[in-house]
């Protein structure tokens, strides 16, 4: 019989190449959706990767409890991937109670619903590079100390910590995958990578003028959204449930990043890009550099695309979407 997997975030980047990777593992993939007036755009992604009508969607929402338990017995998973959340880290400081509210709790809500009605189900808790915040170490690992810097970051950390109490205190099957930034041409437009690749993609046809950025001198660990979610699904695939770093192993600055953008559409970056002091955050993250060595010795996992090949298919893609918009 085929595996059952939930995703829930399957509307998002992660959701949809989760997806796409456990339906061609033969997984039956149900995803929960929360209700929006507008049904029609939010499975986009789904689309895009040609996916939408091989998923079976739920109704459901993180912060609602006897919603997520009723979701449960009526899929009965063997894997459940908890991917929602409000991610935008600029956003939690506008929103800080809902980004708890959905990030943290939302966690409990699900391993709730999980361990009141399927125990022997294996959990996935997407945690993140951004608990590490202010760094403690030059690389992050498994063993470095956390210090959240914004709101998602404190919302994340509860949501991680309950994730291995929930290990500890129940048996539960439940892992954390500690990912560093993943991006993709399914990038949300509000994100650095996407917000750039569009950009570039903008001026290139005369659709704007210039780019405007906040903070270009903070440093990411950038990798390939496909990649990572392949790390994910082996972390489900183990015998004992554990907390994995997943990066590249190497950090850029953002102006880097946006130089192979600019380079790639043969635009001169200086002439376009303009720094916007209201587009710096209350508090940031200057620096990420994650270890994935345990994840290589463990899960024989490795980022295969370097960040000039990802930006490079983001800044055609964009350039695609827009050609034909
Ligand atoms: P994303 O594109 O922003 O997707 C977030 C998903 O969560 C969307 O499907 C969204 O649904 C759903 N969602 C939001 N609030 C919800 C609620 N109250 N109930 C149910 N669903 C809700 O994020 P992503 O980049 O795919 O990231 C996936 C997960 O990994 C997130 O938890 C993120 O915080 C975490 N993470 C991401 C990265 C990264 O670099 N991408 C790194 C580390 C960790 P709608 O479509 O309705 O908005
Ligand atoms: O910012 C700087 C900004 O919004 C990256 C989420 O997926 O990864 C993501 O969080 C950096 C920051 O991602 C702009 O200040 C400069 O230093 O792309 P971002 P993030 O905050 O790192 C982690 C791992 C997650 O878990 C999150 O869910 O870029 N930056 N200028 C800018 N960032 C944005 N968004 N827009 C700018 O104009």
């Amino acid at each position: 019989m085929a595996k059952r997997a939930l995703v829930t975030g399957i509307t998002g980047q992660d959701g949809a190449y989760l997806s796409q990777l456990l339906l061609e593992k033969g997984y039956e993939v149900h995803g929960l959706v929360r209700r929006s007036s507008t049904a029609d755009v939010n499975t986009v992604r789904l689309k895009w990767l040609g996916i939408d009508r091989d998923v079976r969607l739920v109704d459901g929402n993180l912060t609602d409890l006897s919603g997520l338990i009723r979701s449960i017995r009526e899929v009965k998973p063997d894997e459940v991937y908890n991917l929602a959340a409000q991610s935008f880290v600029k956003s939690s400081w506008q929103q800080p109670l809902l980004t708890g509210s959905v990030t943290g709790l939302g966690v409990g809500n699900i391993l709730e619903a999980v361990r009141l009605e399927q125990p022997d189900a294996r959990f996935y808790q997407a945690s993140s590079s951004e608990m590490y915040g202010l760094i403690q170490e030059a690389e992050q690992s498994e063993e470095t100390p956390f210090y959240p810097r914004s709101p998602y970051a404190v919302a994340k950390l509860y949501g991680h910590w309950l994730t291995v109490n929930y290990r500890e205190s129940f048996g539960l099957h439940a892992s954390s995958g500690i990912l560093f930034n993943h991006e993709s041409p399914l990038r949300g437009i509000e994100f650095v990578t996407r917000k750039v690749t569009d950009g570039v993609a903008r001026i290139k046809l005369g659709l704007a003028s210039e780019l405007r950025l906040g903070n270009i001198d903070a440093k990411r660990d950038w990798g390939h959204a496909r990649d990572y979610v392949i790390a994910m699904w082996l972390m489900l695939q183990q015998d004992q449930a554990d907390d994995y770093v997943v990066a590249t192993g190497r950090t850029t600055t953002v102006r880097d990043m946006c130089r192979i953008a600019f380079e790639h559409a043969g635009v001169e970056m200086d002439a376009h890009l303009v720094i916007d002091p209201e587009l710096f955050r209350p508090a940031e993250v200057d620096v990420l550099l994650g270890n994935p060595a345990k994840a290589k010795a463990k899960l024989g996992w490795e980022a295969t695309t370097s960040l000039e090949d990802m930006i490079r298919e983001m800044v055609d893609a964009d350039l695609k979407r827009l050609k034909i918009g």
